[in-house]
């Protein structure tokens, strides 16, 4: 309908009279500086970077299809913007600087609202200068329940990060352009945290059922979990329901970026503590405590039923679909070449020189033409073939994919594979998610200098 210009007028004097409020009511999500106790108590505070005054930032939880809604104010020194990682979101709400929006400038602000389509374990970020931003905080868990509360006691969200920290001061290691972390595994720290604590502890029963949704928010280091006192599943990956749980048996990984949620039985008796551990070539060390005081009251379940299965896409003849190779390269060891940096080819001096050290397919950095271009609806192959000597924790942005298995069979959905060195994974990517989207690697170190690159979906 063509709106006449009587029309016009008559809509907008009725607008003028609706009180102000009305369409003010978006929640804030600030971010600004701030201090926070990351060190053991004994050590002084840190001044980290978060949103809404502490790391991690606020719980966002909402039910599955629902929208989130808040408006990003930037109160840090730096221009900023979130991502909602492993949301399948609208393109313009995805939070990558210079290719769905502009950075947030200092003091400005900008207004994030989208419909989640998927329930499970999902996590928000800042996506500018990420290597630094979020190594400073500047991440929060986001949670999508399902229609209907799956059968545990508890619903604990466990946010994984290591700091690296002046051990004298407790202040944060502010050198995050070091051409060593860049050129080798990335920035590691010293100091792992739970939820922004070093070594916390929950409180539960004997013969409780927990569901634990852990999320890896380190910068690079990829996390070996392994269970004490705790029995059970790994129940879904990256947000995404596995068709049958699997029984947790030793260690499993989790890189940066990964979540994995578990349905676990308290097994310690009462008066002992149970951990989550990360385990170690020389050992393991607890990564929080479960102190166990006291009894459930229920009889220990049986093996819990698979989480119900999210609207994902179908994903067809995987052998008539175009297999995509993206060779990851560059790195210690394996200097590059040469790459291209824009149209401009450079020796590989040359662009350690601009603090380049990595390349997808012989190209540093995000380049103008997408990696892929798909049509809307079709399914791809893509094989990633690790040449470096180090790991890397690939990531689609608005997708999630299916890992290809050793037998040739679609795997887990996941939104971020990790690959070892001299290891080729392959996905199944049905592209339904009209957009620009970011395909990087998630040691943020890494995706800054070089491993970042894109596709298209129209
Ligand atoms: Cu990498």
């Amino acid at each position: 309908m063509k709106l006449t210009r009587r029309q016009v007028l008559t809509t907008g004097a009725a607008l003028a009279l609706l009180p102000r409020r009305a369409f003010a009511a978006m929640p804030e999500l600030v971010a600004a500086e701030s201090r926070q106790q990351i060190a053991p108590e004994g050590y002084p505070d840190t001044a980290i970077w978060s949103y809404g005054g502490g790391t991690p930032g606020p719980e966002i939880r909402v039910a599955q299809g629902d929208r989130v809604s808040r408006r990003l104010v930037n109160k840090l020194p730096q221009p900023t913007a979130v991502h909602w990682h492993g949301i399948r979101i609208d393109n313009a709400m995805d939070g990558v600087p210079g290719l769905t929006q502009e950075a947030v400038p200092q003091g400005g602000s900008f207004e994030y609202d989208f419909q989640v389509p998927d329930a499970g374990t999902y996590w928000y970020h800042s996506h500018n200068r990420s290597m630094e931003q979020v190594a400073r905080g500047l991440y929060g868990p986001l949670i999508v329940g399902e229609p209907q509360a799956p059968d545990i006691d508890r619903d604990i969200v466990l946010m994984l990060d290591d700091w690296r920290l002046d051990p004298e001061t407790a202040t944060i290691d502010g050198n995050f352009d070091n051409g060593h972390d860049l050129s080798h595994a990335g920035r590691f720290g010293n100091l792992f945290t739970v939820n922004g604590r070093f070594d916390p502890a929950f409180e539960v029963k004997n013969g409780e059922r927990l569901r634990l949704r852990l999320v890896n928010a380190a910068n690079a280091r990829v996390l070996e979990v392994g269970l004490d006192g705790l029995e059970g599943w790994i129940v879904a990956l990256d947000g995404m329901p596995l068709e049958a749980p699997l029984v947790v048996s030793g260690a499993f990984s989790l890189a940066p970026a990964q979540r994995a949620d578990l349905f676990v039985d308290v097994t310690a008796e009462s008066g002992a503590a149970a951990s989550l551990l990360s385990i170690e070539r020389d050992g393991g060390f607890g990564l929080c405590r479960f102190d166990v005081g006291g009894q459930a009251a229920q009889a220990r379940r049986g093996v819990p039923e698979a989480l119900p299965p999210n609207p994902l896409p179908e994903i067809g003849d995987l052998a008539a679909a175009p297999l995509h190779e993206m060779r990851l390269q560059g790195g210690a060891m394996r200097w590059l070449d040469r790459a291209l940096l824009g149209e401009t080819e450079m020796g590989g001096r040359e662009l350690a020189q601009l603090g380049k050290f990595w390349a997808l397919n012989g190209r540093a950095d995000r380049p103008e033409a997408p990696f892929l271009d798909a049509a809307r609806g079709s399914l791809h192959r893509i094989a990633f073939v690790n040449e470096t000597g180090f790991d890397h924790g690939m990531h689609l942005h608005g997708h999630h994919f299916r890992l290809i298995g050793a037998n040739g069979e679609p795997g887990p959905w996941r939104d971020t594979v990790l690959v070892p060195p001299g290891e080729t994974r392959q996905i199944a990517l049905a592209a339904d998610n009209p957009g620009k989207w970011l395909l990087h690697c998630h040691m943020l170190g890494h995706a800054m200098s070089g491993m970042t690159s894109w596709f298209r979906v129209t």
